[in-house]
């Protein structure tokens, strides 16, 4: 029979999204249809509609969910109908990184994300008797309804009962992975320097961490002024703008090196500067999305002689029962102040939405839903 919903279907990366009836497949086991609230919008989103990650199209995005239960599939008890949740990425649950609670490593991250179908190669969604690629992050969410999956929903605490899910939606990817990298990836320690490079969503998410993780000093560095103001308001202590030779300063700064380096902005040359600044024992912590082709030139002995760590990041090695939920409590009690990030558009203006994303007018747009 089949859930009727309404979704903003991206045909190719020149025509604007169109909201459309669709149907979307009773919940299999496992599988939850969610009454979609909000959404927040992430490069990610544009990385695909642009097809520098090709998925086929037509397809539904939006992978920073948030919305009320309304159906379970069979064997899904950690969430009701009539909770409210959060949705982020989707893995498998059964292969060594999912066992040990390193989800972002799914070994099947892949068909589980990013295939537009259901892991077993179904489609999920149909537009009449058409399919349409779905399931983006085991959600697709730029809709008033998504089918997820009991690993991808995290039921919303009660002390966080009064934030309107608008403000909740965009937890489930860029602000994770900003302060997963600073508390649980790189595991910062307190009293000790950090640099993030690029203040989006994913660096304003780190520092506002770097401040919790009591990181001295937490250094920002943008081309932008108006996100320099943002990063300091919440917790940068000092600000470098990118075309004031920002590596010089911090190694005035910090003479004795960065106990951690973080980029977002997955420039080559930024990073191999970065790497420049890290003190022996120090970690450099890559998240920013690089072309393919890209090829880092760091000195050996300098890496080797210092026992330098350079990582790769995935969604801040968030395991997100749990890491979102503590989130949240930072969050309610002021510690994690991204709301003042965040403008809410109704769902129909998705495209000036993605604009304000772009242009950089705004850090986080969220589409509203309506009610
Ligand atoms: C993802 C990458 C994989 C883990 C969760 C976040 N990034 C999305 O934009
Ligand atoms: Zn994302």
């Amino acid at each position: 029979m089949g859930i009727s919903a309404n979704a903003a279907i991206c045909r190719s990366p020149d025509t604007p999204f169109t909201i459309e009836e669709v149907t979307l497949d009773e919940p299999r086991a496992g599988e939850l249809v969610v009454r979609i609230a909000a959404c927040g919008i992430c490069h990610t989103d544009m990385a695909v509609r642009d097809d520098h990650i090709p998925i086929p199209k037509p397809i539904i995005l939006g992978h920073e969910g948030a919305g009320t239960v309304e159906q379970v599939g069979e064997g899904v008890t950690h969430v009701k109908p009539g909770d409210r949740v959060i949705i982020s990425f989707n893995s498998c649950g059964d292969c060594p990184n999912c066992d040990t609670d390193a989800p972002t490593y799914c070994y099947n991250f892949g068909p589980n994300n990013f295939s537009g179908l259901r892991a077993d190669g179904s489609h999920t969604v149909h537009i009449g008797e058409a399919p349409v690629q779905a399931n983006f992050f085991g959600q697709s969410s730029f809709a008033t309804r998504a089918l997820a999956h009991e690993r991808n929903v995290v039921k919303v605490p009660t002390s966080a009962a009064d934030i309107p899910l608008e403000q909740l939606a965009p937890l489930g990817c860029g602000l994770m992975t900003g302060a997963g990298a600073v508390l649980r990836s790189m595991a910062v320690r307190k009293g000790m320097p950090i640099a993030v490079f690029g203040t989006g969503a994913v660096g304003l998410g780190a520092i506002m961490a770097a401040k919790i993780a009591g990181a001295d000093p937490i250094i920002a560095v943008d081309v932008h002024d108006a996100r320099l103001e943002l990063a300091r308001e919440r917790g940068a202590t000092h600000v470098f703008n990118a075309k004031g030779d920002p590596i010089a300063k911090i190694a005035e700064l910090c003479p004795q090196g960065l106990a951690y380096a973080f980029d977002t902005t997955g420039l080559k040359s930024v990073i191999e500067d970065a790497f420049g600044l890290v003190a022996p024992k120090g970690i450099l912590g890559l998240v920013g999305a690089s072309p393919p082709t890209d090829m880092l030139a760091l000195n050996e002995s300098a890496l080797m002689g210092g026992g330098k760590r350079v990582i790769g990041i995935l969604g801040g090695d968030s395991n997100i029962q749990g890491f979102l939920e503590e989130l949240i409590e930072h969050h309610v009690a002021g510690r994690f102040p991204y709301e003042g990030l965040i403008r809410v558009f109704p769902f129909d203006e998705i495209n000036e939405a993605f604009h304000a994303g772009e242009s950089g007018e705004v850090v986080k747009p969220v589409l509203k839903m309506p009610e």
